[in-house]
């Protein structure tokens, strides 16, 4: 056997317990550190031999590293880590605010080349494997429309865009699809749905000693890109209700492809997904990419990419004959 892809974590909030998880279950990879900005002594890795790092030691450890996961979040984190860290490693990322992805590609991709190192972003479910189901349904059936749905469940993404809101001390979001709009969508429908139409949004907030509750709930419902285009509702409640009531992170959804072939001929594509923990499948997807980013890089293929841009068997750890024999 090849000797094993050494990976490394980048930040050990959910995601980042996720991919320690993930690589558990991949013996072609190892993992030789978690670098962490928290004491290294509060950490307690999975494996207890796994070295953790202040992440300010990672620049010093490029020739240790051939992938590093960032598991940081899209907000605050990733629009910084994801350029810097492109220049000194291959790297895999969920950054997922949509809209922003352009943008984040090119940071990402300058870096990246100049160093000859490959970029894979906004890897996950959605993006990530919903994507992939979104273009693929474009595809085959171009006569069509495309339904995409999200949760009952907590979306890592604007739970953690609302626990960077000054004041907010804790603070998980539910995505709820409308049901109605839900049963449209499933019967074939070709009618777009609009965003509003399709899911309400629900945070549960703990607010820190002192802070303004309506300032908290305005800044929440108004922001850009996570809830200003859906109605969205607010609660307070204490930090014990959090811990008690919102630890599952439970979420899933479905892609939808619904066309016509000929006229009175139609045709419907689903792909879905029932997660018991977001963050483990997400950090699943990543450990899969990040076998895949490291043989684009062997393969000489640098810069930043998304899940468009990799072939589906090198995510596999089988080889091109074995995937011939097995699973065509
Ligand atoms: C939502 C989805 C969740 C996508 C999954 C992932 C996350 O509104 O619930 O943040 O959990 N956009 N990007």
């Amino acid at each position: 056997m090849t000797d094993p892809i050494r990976v490394a974590i980048a930040g050990h909030g959910n995601l980042g317990r996720g991919v320690e998880a993930a690589i558990l279950h991949n013996p072609d990879m190892r993992l030789v550190g978690i670098y962490t900005r928290r004491p290294a002594e509060q950490i307690s890795p999975r494996r207890p031999d796994t070295p953790v790092f202040a992440i300010a030691e990672l620049a010093g450890h490029a020739d240790r590293i051939d992938v590093l996961i960032l598991c940081g979040g899209s907000k605050e984190d990733l629009p910084q880590q994801g350029p810097e860290y492109a220049a000194l490693f291959n790297t895999v990322d969920s950054f997922d605010t949509h809209a922003r992805i352009p943008d984040y590609f090119a940071a990402v991709d300058a870096p990246a080349r100049a160093n000859r190192k490959t970029a894979l972003i906004s890897a996950g479910w959605d993006p990530g494997m919903f994507s992939i189901n979104r273009a693929l349904g474009e595809a085959l059936l171009p006569d069509g429309e495309t339904h995409t749905f999200w949760g009952d469940g907590l979306s890592q993404g604007h739970s953690d865009a609302v626990r960077r809101i000054p004041g907010v001390a804790g603070a998980v979001q539910y995505t709820r699809p409308v049901p109605a709009a839900m049963e449209q969508a499933r019967s074939g429908s070709r009618r777009m749905l609009t965003t509003r139409e399709k899911h309400q949004r629900e945070c549960f907030v703990v607010l820190q000693e002192g802070a303004d509750a309506e300032q908290v709930r305005d800044t929440i419902v108004r922001m850009p890109h996570y809830f200003a285009d859906y109605d969205t509702t607010v609660n307070f409640i204490s930090a014990e209700e959090l811990a008690r009531d919102h630890a599952a992170m439970v979420h899933g959804g479905f892609v939808i492809r619904s066309g016509n072939t000929t006229a009175g001929t139609a045709q419907t594509i689903e792909y879905s997904l029932k997660l018991e923990s977001n963050p483990e499948f997400t950090a699943s997807v990543l450990v899969a990419y990040a076998r895949a980013a490291y043989r684009l890089h062997c393969m000489g293929q640098y810069g930043a990419k998304t899940v468009f841009d990799v072939p589906p068997g090198l995510l596999s750890p089988k080889s091109a004959e074995q995937l011939r024999a097995e699973q065509l």
